[in-house]
């Protein structure tokens, strides 16, 4: 049995959270409550990920997403989780849900004043092989009065109050961020906590990995693939880079914060804005990244300043190590 000694003042994000609230100068509580159900939905998303081989959770769910792909059951499961749990913190006006095409409006006697953008299960496509998923979220102040509207949801990234993403991999991690800085958080089963680990995060200036799907190479554009050989052909002297995709964002990005280096996911020939989407995917994971000292950019703009004209909208993204990121975008000058 574990003979460390009981922590009695444990730092749960629970507690971190409403730490942080108390700070907030004259805050109500309800960012703080609705972050808390956002953690409520991520734990059971992780019970019920443990469980999916078992639960027989896996399986096409016979209808598609609006991406096209095959909705799953743990991928239905995961969006109610993440709804019903934000709509009974009456801290929400709206949401957007990478599994739901239109806005959700949060009926009229839940309402608050937040609006949520979130993946509630990101790398769906990968259940089957038990490679690690997660969920991603971004929280922003709804800019409208009375019925909602995509307005709400449609705000740059430089707006968002609060980040995070949920990694289901070898333990439940939940990175988190209300923009004074990234901490990182570890779900203990035992007390069905997140307990902090790792406070302030930074990105190291320059990293050794870069990460991308290669299987487009034909489609790509010529500075990404003069990019890449520099990174594999160095002609300074320098050693080549390794290379590490995993196909499931959350444990990519994961690993570049841990490790330093580049994720890339830009656009090609058949996929002209990319595939990752603009207000789930790349705005919270942006801002998580500059938290950490790192840059987030299409290539040609910062994420967080991009202007978002619709819920699904696509944009190529470059994320990770500023030296990285630079390097890379001294390419897109290079080969225009
Ligand atoms: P609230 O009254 O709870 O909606 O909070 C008002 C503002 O205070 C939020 O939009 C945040 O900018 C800040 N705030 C509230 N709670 C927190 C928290 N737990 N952590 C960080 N900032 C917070
Ligand atoms: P590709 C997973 O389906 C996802 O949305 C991201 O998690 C991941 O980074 C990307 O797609 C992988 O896409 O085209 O490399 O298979």
């Amino acid at each position: 049995s574990d003979q460390s000694a009981f922590d009695t003042d444990v730092w749960t994000l629970t507690r971190f959270v409403m730490e942080t609230g108390r700070k907030a100068k004259g805050s109500t509580g309800e960012l703080t409550q609705l972050i808390n159900s956002m953690l409520t939905a991520i734990k059971a998303i992780s019970s019920a990920v443990r469980k999916a081989g078992l639960a027989h959770l896996q399986g096409i769910a016979g209808s598609v997403n609006v991406t096209g792909d095959d909705v799953k059951k743990l991928d239905v499961l995961s969006n109610d989780l993440v709804i019903n749990m934000l709509r009974s913190s009456y801290g929400t006006c709206c949401m957007v849900s990478e599994e739901n095409k239109e806005l959700i409006v949060t009926p009229k006697d839940k309402r608050g004043k937040y609006v949520v953008c979130f993946d509630p299960l990101d790398g769906s496509s990968n259940i089957d092989c038990l490679a690690s998923i997660g969920t991603i979220f971004a929280i922003y102040k709804r800019v409208t009065e009375g019925e909602p509207t995509e307005q709400d949801a449609l705000q740059q990234g430089n707006n968002m109050v609060c980040a995070g993403y949920a990694l289901y991999g070898s333990a439940t991690l939940v990175a988190l961020s209300t923009g004074a800085g990234l901490n990182f958080f570890m779900l203990d089963p035992a007390i069905g906590e997140f307990i902090l680990t790792e406070r302030n995060v930074t990105i190291k200036p320059k990293g050794k990995i870069y990460s991308l799907n290669e299987g487009y190479a034909k489609y790509f554009h010529p500075s990404i693939n003069e990019y890449l050989k520099h990174k594999k052909f160095p002609e300074d002297g320098s050693s080549p880079y390794g290379a590490r995709y995993v196909g499931s964002m959350v444990s990519d990005i994961h690993r570049t914060i841990a490790y330093g280096g580049i994720f890339m996911y830009p656009a090609n020939e058949k996929s002209p804005k990319g595939k990752l989407r603009l207000l789930y995917e790349c705005n919270p994971i942006a801002f998580l990244i500059e938290q950490a000292g790192g840059l987030a950019t299409t290539g040609t703009q910062r994420i967080l300043d991009v202007q978002p004209e619709g819920l699904h909208q696509r944009v190529p993204f470059v994320v990770g190590s500023p030296d990285d990121v630079n390097e890379y975008l001294s390419f897109v000058q290079k080969y225009p």
